[in-house]
Formats: structure tokens, sequence, C-alpha cells
């Protein structure tokens, strides 16, 4: 039978991990929301990544030895009676068909099987951010440690494990970016849907909704973040997520919004006149910021490093920043004394996969790391013009707040952006506001 990409994943894994050690990967935890209602439960990445397996209270256990590797799973337990009240469980039998590990335990044996699998082993390795796993192997450890005497040999050092395990996360298989195409597509239909659904005097909340249910009716249940639905000055805060003001007449809008589809993220940003038609000064702040998000796009190929699609994005910001008259003096000055902050404070963009903000190190070695092929990044430019910089730049700009962002997979030849089926040119955005096609 051909392995599953998951048993896939687990072997990649095991080969980096040295013998006589174990990897520890706990299952997310359900969250109290009030009282007796709970958040929507989200899998952990890193063990859904592992194991593609879906329920909260689980665990994987990687072993390793001299000359065997072997993968465990612990989980619940079948009961009917739990499952009348919250859903099927998967169960130890089924884990071992479906799952393809080598074996399943209920939860209830952990602590025996656990003593038996580290024993005698050299490392445990975990994420150490999290209580619960952290929690769990150094009680066990306790117990060997109580036990030396009958021959018990425990594990003596404990490792990070997400320095591995992230790497591998970092740089997308082709059905991983199969899955985030279809993530890409869905939030630039709901991108396009809010374009055509925006009036003025409708409130943020009711463009998030279209957006929310297109999310859905497509199969993507949950934002990939909570969405950003920034009217006018709104837009100038970068987390602004309360979405509930009322659009105005002549302000722009600015929706960071994407879906999660099977695990996976999209992140897109549009920013849009609310009535369908830029003025002179929006259209010249979005004209610099399109540019400069083109520029870096144009930036990103295995022959630049994660650091380079900035510095040409805050180029044509900084340009830009001049011939708008809010910065003066020597162009490379400027780019050395980043002058362009005050109005674009934030990066170009980051990893982008199972989490909005993706895992893997930016930096190696302390440079910032060469992109590869498969890698999947964010790009993101802005320019904000918040209302307490009154009196430090003309005031027409005051209150513009613009970004454009796409999601962008690194090829062989250069770069694809995953995100194109929503318009950002200006006639684009404009003749689809007007009843125009999208492209
Ligand atoms: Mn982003």
């Amino acid at each position: 039978m051909q392995a599953t990409p998951f048993e896939y994943r687990r072997k990649q894994l095991l080969d980096k991990m040295p013998p006589h050690t174990a990897a520890v990967i706990g299952a997310a935890k359900e969250k109290s929301r009030n009282r007796d209602a709970e958040y929507p439960f989200r899998q952990d990445s890193d063990f859904f990544y592992l194991t593609g397996f879906n329920e909260p209270e689980a665990w994987l256990v990687l072993v390793k030895g001299e000359d065997y590797q072997q993968s465990v799973l612990f989980n619940r337990a079948k009961n009917l009676e739990q499952e009348i009240w919250t859903g099927i469980r998967l169960g130890q039998e089924q884990a071992l068909v479906e799952l393809q590990v080598d074996q399943a335990f209920a939860l209830d044996e952990m602590p025996k099987q656990w003593l038996a699998l580290f024993d005698g082993l050299t490392a445990i390795y975990y994420d150490f951010s999290r209580d619960d796993v952290d929690g769990a192997i150094k009680s066990c450890l306790r117990k060997m440690a109580q036990m030396q005497r009958t021959g018990v040999k425990p594990p003596r050092q404990l490792n990070e494990l997400s320095d591995w395990l992230h790497e591998l996360r970092l740089v997308k298989s082709d059905e991983e970016v199969a899955i985030m195409r279809k993530s890409a597509q869905i939030s630039a239909e709901a991108h396009c849907r809010a374009m055509q659904a925006c009036q003025a005097g409708m409130f943020e909340y009711q463009i998030e909704a279209e957006i929310i249910h297109h999310f859905m009716h497509n199969g993507a249940r949950q934002p990939a973040y909570e969405s950003i639905v920034a009217g006018g000055e709104n837009a100038c805060i970068l987390h602004y997520t309360q979405n509930r003001s009322v659009l105005a007449d002549g302000d722009l809008l600015l929706i960071d919004a994407g879906a999660e589809w099977n695990m996976y993220a999209a992140d897109i940003t549009r920013t849009f006149p609310v009535s369908g038609k830029f003025s002179p000064i929006q259209h010249k702040v979005y004209t610099i910021v399109l540019n400069a998000q083109r520029a870096a796009i144009d930036a990103v190929s295995p022959e630049s490093s994660f650091d380079d699609y900035h510095q040409a994005a805050v180029r044509v910001i900084t340009q830009g920043l001049i011939e708008l008259g809010v910065l003066q003096g020597d162009f490379d000055a400027l780019i050395k004394d980043e002058a362009y902050k005050p109005y674009y404070m934030h990066k170009t963009g980051h990893w982008l996969g199972m989490d909005v903000h993706d895992v893997g190190a930016y930096k190696t070695e302390g440079a910032f790391r060469q992109l590869k092929p498969g890698m999947v990044l964010t790009v993101e430019p802005g320019l904000y013009f918040g209302l307490h910089l009154k009196g430090k730049v003309a005031d027409e700009l005051l209150g513009i707040g613009i970004r454009i962002e796409d999601d962008v997979l690194v090829t062989d030849a250069g770069c694809e952006i995953l995100t194109d089926g929503v318009p950002k040119d200006i006639d684009a955005i404009e003749s689809l506001m007007s009843g125009g096609v999208s492209v």
C-alpha cells in the first residue's frame, strides 16, 4: 500500500532523529468560550501535519530505536454514551487502519505505555511552548526516576522538536500546494463578492458576512484568522477586527481576509473605494502601494533571500513618499534611516501554510535565508496615514490606509501568484464594482 502524506512526513521526521530518541506531539486542547460553550475545535497544525487526525485528547509518539522506527497513537477510547453527546470517536482499532500508525492505545494506558516506550532512550523531542506536553513528559520522567532501582533508565535530555518539524512544514509538497490553491481561490472569490456587495451606509460587519458566507458556502468552515474589514481611517489600525463602523461614501475599505480550507490558510488584502471610484489622492497613494507590491513580487525567486522582496517594496514606498511630499532628502539616506517607518511599519510578508503566520525560520546562521521552490509567502506592502499624523503630512492624506496582499509560491523559475483571482489594478476594481465581470 502506498504511504499516505502523513506517514511519509512521520518518516521524514524519524529519519532526522538520532537513534534511541522519541518525539511527542500533542493534539490541540479544547478551549472554553464561556460557561459550557466552547470555541470551535481547531487541531494543532503540527499534530495534524503528522497524523491527519482531527480529534482532541490525542498524542503521537514517534520512537526511533537502533534499527526500528515506530509511530504510536494515544487517543480517546470508543464510548457510546459520550459519542451520543459529542460525536463519533475513531477509537484504536480504526486508528490503525485509517491513520496507518503502528500502534494505538486508549488514553488511560498512556502512563504505562510511555514508561515502556521511553525506557532506555537518551532524549525526548517536543514543542517547548506546549505546557501540557511538557507536563506530561516530566511527570512520566519523575515516575521513571523513582523506578530506577528496578532497572528503568529514563532519558536524560529534553530537546526542542520544532526546528526539524517546522523546517519540513516550510517547504510545501505538491499535495499541500494543491490545497493552498483551493484556499486561495475561495478567498479571492470572497474578496470579489465583497467588492460587488459594497455600498456606502453598510456596516463593516455586513461586508464581513459576505466574505464568511462565501467561505462557508465553499467548504471553508472557518476563516484562517479574524477578518479585518476596515473602512476609512480604521484601515490605519493594523489589526482592526471590530468591524462595527458604517462605511462612508468617499472612503476606502481595506479587507484582509482569508479562508482556511482543509487546514491550510489563504491571506489576501485588498483596498478599494466604498463607492467604486478612487479619488485623485487615493489613486495616487494606491498606485505607489501597487507598484511596491509588484516590485516585491518580482523579487521573489530562488535567487533571492527572504529580505530581498521587502527591500524591493521599501524602495518603491520611499520613492513614493518623496513624490507625495511626505519625505524630503537623499533617497539612499532615507532608506538607510528607515524614514518610511511611520507610514509603513510592518514587514512585506511572512510564511504561509497551515498557520497564517506559518512556521519556519526566517534567518539561518544570522542572515535572512534564501528562498526555495515550494515555500509559500505573502507579499503585502502598505501605506498608512493615521489621524495622529495631522500637521505632519498633507491633510488630504489623513485617514488613508492601503495594503495590497497576495499569496505567492516560490517556483524554480521565480514565483507564482496563488491569489490572482481578485483584481488589484485600479481599472479592474472599478470595473468590477460598477457591475463588470470579475477577471
Ligand atoms: Mn498577511
